[in-house]
């Protein structure tokens, strides 16, 4: 059916530019989306493609605390290396869940669901694991060093 308003609709594409400026302006927007979509990257397992945090530059490795624990629940992290663990709290987790433990370290911290809490550390020289636990060490999470 031919309504008045696809008329209409018609009309103002055509009045809106020629092809050729259309097509600029899709591929300009087509760019802009290829360039901000850099900073969306999936966190690689793999530690060989990750720098290493720096006291300068720590690296951010973000977890999530919810029913299902920690994830992720192993963090691959170098000796020496300088970490910010940014944990977000779901409300699944629990008010236990809220807790977040390193003992080693001697960092605690109380989550809270409207923005991650940011814990700053040096993980130590050498090898074997730095864990994280919710406050009552039910759920479980560990730094690897390798
Ligand atoms: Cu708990």
């Amino acid at each position: 059916m031919n309504t008045p308003s696809k008329n209409q609709k018609r009309h103002l594409v055509s009045m809106s530019g020629s092809r050729w400026q259309q097509a600029a302006l899709l591929g300009a927007l087509a760019a802009l989306s290829i360039s901000s979509g850099g900073g969306c990257k999936k966190a690689t397992s793999s530690l060989e493609s990750v720098t290493p945090g720096t006291p300068q530059a720590p690296r951010k490795v973000a977890v999530q605390v919810s029913n299902q624990g920690f994830t992720p629940a192993r963090i691959p992290g170098r000796p020496g290396e300088s970490l910010v663990l940014v944990f977000s709290y779901n409300k699944s987790a629990g008010e236990c869940g809220r807790e977040v433990v390193l003992p080693a370290q001697n960092l605690r911290a109380t989550l809270s669901e409207d923005k991650p809490s940011e814990l700053a550390l040096t993980l130590p020289t050498g090898t074997g694991e730095v864990t994280f636990t919710c406050g009552m060490n039910m759920l479980r999470g560990a730094i690897i060093l390798e």
